[in-house]
């Protein structure tokens, strides 16, 4: 064999050029690749519903009810085929599948070179190339896959959500439908597929971090791993700082198994954005042979110290459960993810940013993404590290009794190896779980018993997944990391009050209790909770029909996936307003509810976050951030980036200092700012004709990282508000109508809008208005309780010229380019 030349190795992203159709089963294999009929050109990384409805072979499964006309889609096989050229001078040449969507057959040259069974598995696979090359793909119907697989063995299990046999395939479970999405067993090529040429590579680069308790030093641990050809060959490790700037460099020889250790002097620590900055370091590692470039890589980390800290609490029983970031312990307060969409490679990194970022606007910590869709695209985590997002990670089970047979097992574990070791430095990363609910599940079936060793033989043998083979996964790549075996993780139930994560559905779910109940629901930490809510209405105008434009039609309940959907929507609504009959006067009487249950939700689950050894509380996140498409759900953005009127209430209950109310007269402020606060208190009260009937005003001291209780209003029939000021300027504001909505006639308000600068509105009343919604999106703050004597200033993008103001009973036009002052900025 000659010598190799001395090459850098190459990549070739298998982009263009694929071509797709549906398979002909009354052909052989071989024929219906081999058919020139029916091939239409498609883009990679795609889906087949995605290519079908670019090619305009199927209509928007998201529009009406056309879900049921594309059903078909997930019931059949289909075929990809690319033609592509290769470079035959290098010693080894790898296909690389970063995700194929799912039961896929891969032939390269009409040579089976893989049987893909995970979606979530990225493949590497040694391959032997000629000139011109064909690569052809055969999807099975992931349907019927499944079903194959659940009559094997052993049939259908108890499950929330989708179809029993989803639990044998590893795809996105919510493929199946949840009960916030519709059912698409999509397929395809969703993530990149590259041809890797080289003589010799860099494998698999560990980094491991160890920041002393000190915090001024930290060593950084790197394994790394050479394929190929590399006995004359050395590698140069350079350690960056958050800046670009060298902080040390070492070459050394190359071998199969690299180890080499920095040190990191008074390390720059990364934070969650409430409390500090994001500096990534980075190290680049570079492969010589003969004084040339073979290969090189980089990776970024953090260097951060995360303790969850469960330890007792005085006065209550159980134990804490909070995040504690190189030594500052914080409520987190964030939302779950879902996938972003059903047709996956339609995310883009704007739409990731855009999510994120909004996110981050509403003042939340960490998003947690959740077990029933994706690891996420890298983009996700790089976005979180940069913006400051802790990141809660679930492995991908939910809602079900998962099998436990040995080939499933070993799927399951070359899976979780491979994520982790794929997300592992990314340092927004704080918590794994291995599953959502399941634990729930086999309790509420009564196969759950806690005294008896995980068994995969047992009823309940996913145990086994997660009580052995994750945690042994992440000790193996991640030993650092803190891993607990699903969420909820509850002390002697599921529901526990007093241990680990509890996910809160006793409002809006199972006996639908009112919002104001979550006082006595909360958590140590409240990793569910929420209110379902319609979209915004131009959002549902995407999707309904102009002939089912009502609460009733078949269309608009379409778009409402979950269990006893519409009549919890019409329960909690009734609490509103009567004679909820046009479309319009619904939706916003459910976003109303939203955005009164979370706000309850966050004020008073943050008023139990107390001062050291009071942290009763220890964070919240909302159920759910985002939509996978328009529909009625407890999203607080919905699928076309609109913000639920919920999403300005919560971005206040978030801010770093709050005053709140409740409907017991008590009276708090919370402060996550590591100083205490002095401010000064003012308490309004009026009664129900909208007069003021008392007043008082002084000055109070808010303890550091915690709430500090303020005392109680004298109670009665009335409108209470507060306000907290510093410097004379309003931070916080707060105020509680009387309740239920629907019983009580408020006094009928002037409301006035003003234009005061090109980019902003001044909004006053004259009278207590409740839930003042202005129809627009980029605005600063929204869904308002608007006081006399108090206008607020709100920033706009841009001005509308005609602006819809919704509100607790009635609503309102202002013609505002009449105002516009000339020449003002
Ligand atoms: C949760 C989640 C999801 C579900 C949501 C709303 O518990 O884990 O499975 O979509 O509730 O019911």
């Amino acid at each position: 064999m000659s010598i190799p030349q001395l090459k850098l190795r190459q990549q070739q992203i298998l982009n263009h050029g694929w071509f797709f159709k549906e398979r002909q089963i009354k052909l052989s294999l071989e024929a219906d690749f081999a058919t020139p009929e029916g091939w239409y050109s498609c883009r990679v990384p795609s889906s087949t519903y995605q290519n079908l409805l670019e090619q305009q072979l199927i209509p928007d499964p998201y529009y009406d009810q056309n879900e049921h006309l594309v059903q078909w889609v997930g019931e059949r096989d289909w075929l990809y085929r690319l033609e592509f050229n290769a470079n035959q001078n290098y010693t080894y040449s790898e296909l690389c599948f970063d995700g194929l969507d799912t039961f896929a057959s891969v032939y390269l040259n009409g040579q089976l070179i893989l049987e893909n069974q995970n979606m979530f598995l990225g493949q590497r696979i040694p391959v032997q190339l000629q000139a011109k090359n064909t690569l052809e793909i055969h999807f099975k119907s992931a349907w019927f896959e499944g079903l194959k697989r659940m009559e094997a063995n052993g049939g259908a299990k108890p499950l929330w959500n989708g179809d029993a046999s989803r639990v044998h395939v590893r795809k996105a479970q919510y493929h199946y439908s949840w009960d916030w999405g519709p059912k698409l067993l999509d397929s395809g090529i969703w993530q990149e597929i590259r041809l890797e040429q080289f003589n010799t590579r860099i494998a698999d680069l560990t980094l491991q971090t160890n920041l002393e308790p000190n915090f001024e030093i930290s060593s950084l641990d790197i394994l790394l791993q050479l394929n190929g050809q590399f006995e004359t060959a050395e590698v140069v490790l350079t350690l960056c700082d958050p800046n670009g700037i060298t902080l040390e460099k070492t070459r050394l020889p190359a071998t199969t198994a690299l180890k080499h250790q920095f040190m990191v002097l008074q390390p720059k620590l990364w934070y969650p954005h409430t409390l500090g900055s994001q500096p990534l370091y980075c190290l680049k590692v570079v492969l010589l042979q003969d004084g040339v470039i073979v290969d090189q890589s980089e990776q970024s980390f953090g260097i951060r110290q995360v303790r969850v800290v469960q330890e007792p609490i005085a006065n209550q029983s159980g134990s804490s459960f909070y995040f504690e970031i190189n030594g500052i312990a914080m409520f987190t307060s964030g939302a779950n993810w879902i996938p972003d969409d059903l047709m996956l490679a339609r995310v883009t990194p704007e739409r990731y940013r855009a999510r994120i970022e909004a996110a981050k606007n509403a003042n939340m910590t960490m998003l947690r993404i959740w077990g029933g869709g994706i690891y996420e695209d890298k983009i996700f985590y790089q976005l979180c590290d940069q913006m400051g997002i802790l990141v809660w990670q679930d492995f991908m089970f939910g809602c079900a009794i998962y099998p436990s047979y040995p080939a499933f097992l070993e799927n399951v574990k070359q899976e979780a190896s491979y994520q982790i070791k794929r997300l592992r430095n990314h340092p927004s990363i704080v918590i794994w779980t291995g599953n959502n609910e399941d634990y729930p599940l086999a309790f509420g079936q009564g196969l759950y018993d806690a005294s008896v060793a995980p068994d995969a033989t047992a009823t309940f043998g996913a145990r086994v997944i997660y009580e052995q083979v994750l945690p042994n996964c992440m000790q193996e790549f991640a030993p650092d990391a803190y891993y607990q075996a699903g969420s909820p993780f509850f002390g002697a139930f599921p529901d526990d009050q007093t241990i680990g994560d509890r996910h809160t559905w006793d409002v809006w779910g199972s006996a639908a209790v009112p919002y104001r109940e979550y006082q006595h629901l909360g958590g140590r930490f409240v990793s569910e909770f929420g209110m379902c809510a319609a979209p915004r209405l131009e959002t549902l105008r995407e999707v309904i029909p102009a002939n089912q434009w009502s609460p009733s039609s078949p269309s608009f309940e379409h778009h409402m996936k979950a269990d006893q959907g519409m009549m919890r929507l019409h329960k909690y609504a009734a609490d509103i307003a009567k004679n909820l009959e046009t479309l319009e006067d619904f939706v916003f009487a459910t976003q109303i509810v939203q955005s009164e249950a979370l706000n309850a939700a966050y004020r008073i689950w943050r008023r139990a976050w107390g001062r050291p050894h009071h942290r009763a509380c220890g964070g919240a996140l909302v159920w759910q951030l985002n939509d996978c498409w328009q529909v009625s759900s407890w999203a607080i953005i919905d699928s076309s980036h609109r913000y639920k009127p919920a999403y300005y209430t919560v971005k206040r209950a978030l801010q770093a200092i709050t005053i709140n109310l409740w409907t017991d007269g008590a009276i708090w402020a919370s402060n996550h700012h590591l100083e205490t606060w002095q401010c000064d208190l003012e308490i309004y009260i009026f009664d129900l004709q909208g007069q003021v009937i008392h007043f008082e005003t002084r000055a109070v001291n808010l303890a550091a990282n915690a709430s500090t209780e303020l005392g109680t209003m004298p109670q009665g029939q009335a409108i209470y508000a507060v306000r907290l000021l510093q410097n004379n300027q309003v931070i916080a504001r707060d105020s509680i109508f009387p309740e239920p909505y629907v019983q009580f006639e408020l006094p009928k308000a002037n409301i006035q809008v003003e234009q005061i600068g090109k980019h902003q509105l001044k909004i006053s009343t004259d009278k207590p208005v409740k839930a003042v919604w202005l129809e627009t999106n980029e605005i600063s703050d929204n869904m308002l309780d608007l006081m006399p004597n108090d206008p607020q200033i709100l920033e706009l993008a841009s001005i509308p010229e005609q602006l819809e103001l919704r509100f607790l009973g009635g609503q309102k036009v202002f013609n505002l380019q009449a105002q516009l002052v000339i020449g003002d900025d």
